[in-house]
């Protein structure tokens, strides 16, 4: 067990509506590792689909329940997934709503915490769709429909991108490098934590001229895990500790990243 504070974070569970594996998964993480953090963040699409706080799944009250009791401070950024997750939600989990883009202090120095979904700049539909649903008006009337016709537009929605994640290229999919420069240029950071790829790895980069690191979480559908940032630097984790990943089909890409495997984006 580490001396210095530890802070950890996670993304892409894609918790479904009923309890299954990855709930339970994470259930065991909130009573395991998480426990002994000094913070945990979570960085979107922690659900599957969100309708609104309402809906009232059994997974996400039973997430609720556990978020409340872990003793240790909850911050969720929202994902292209569960970007209505809403205050009254956050209120029975105790956890807090942090921003699109968030630059926390961690032991080996600042940090930048980001969804990932606005780094993929190529995806040109995805981006326009992004900008119609983060809008206020288009949410406040799609949480006034009834929860039925929610829950149908959703199933559809994500039906929809499926299908357009299969017709797209592997590169379209994925971070953009001018969007990663950019975002760590305006932020003068050099450390940039992200999900939404489901591309897991730590990249070394250079902006200009200064070292960087672009650390992207896995999506626990595949091989799940979390980011540990403390002194001693980032480390992606599997759930039982050992460096991620030790042989898992999802091979972390080694350097120059060569082509990821072709798996549809968060
Ligand atoms: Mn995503």
């Amino acid at each position: 067990m580490h001396t210095t504070p530890t802070v950890l974070v996670v993304s892409d569970l894609h918790l479904d509506r009923e309890p299954g594996p990855a709930l339970a998964q994470f259930l065991e993480f909130l009573e395991g590792p998480a426990r002994e953090a000094s913070a945990l963040y979570i960085l979107g699409d922690l659900f599957e689909y969100w309708i609104g706080d309402d809906a009232g799944f059994p997974a996400a009250e039973t997430l609720a329940a556990a978020l409340a009791r872990l003793p240790v401070p909850v911050t969720f950024q929202h994902g292209n997934r569960d970007f209505l997750l809403g205050p009254e939600y956050a209120r029975r989990a105790e956890m807090t709503l942090g921003p699109e883009l968030l630059r926390i202090e961690v032991a080996g120095g600042p940090a930048l915490l980001m969804h990932g979904d606005s780094l993929c700049t190529s995806d040109v539909d995805y981006q326009e769709f992004r900008k119609m649903v983060r809008a206020p008006a288009w949410q406040q009337a799609f949480l006034a429909r009834p929860l039925p016709e929610r829950i149908v537009a959703a199933e559809r929605l994500r039906a929809g991108s499926r299908d357009a994640g299969k017709m797209k290229a592997s590169e379209i999919m994925d971070a953009h490098p001018d969007a990663i420069a950019d975002v760590l240029r305006r932020h003068g950071l050099s450390l940039l934590v992200h999900g939404h790829t489901h591309r897991p790895a730590i990249h070394h980069l250079q902006v200009d001229g200064r070292p960087c690191l672009r650390c992207v979480l896995p999506s626990w559908d595949e091989l799940p895990g979390y980011l540990t940032l403390d002194d001693q630097g980032p480390r992606l984790l599997t759930l039982d500790g050992r460096a991620y990943p030790p042989s898992a089909p999802c091979a972390n890409p080694a350097p120059p990243d060569p082509p990821a495997p072709a798996s549809r984006a968060g």
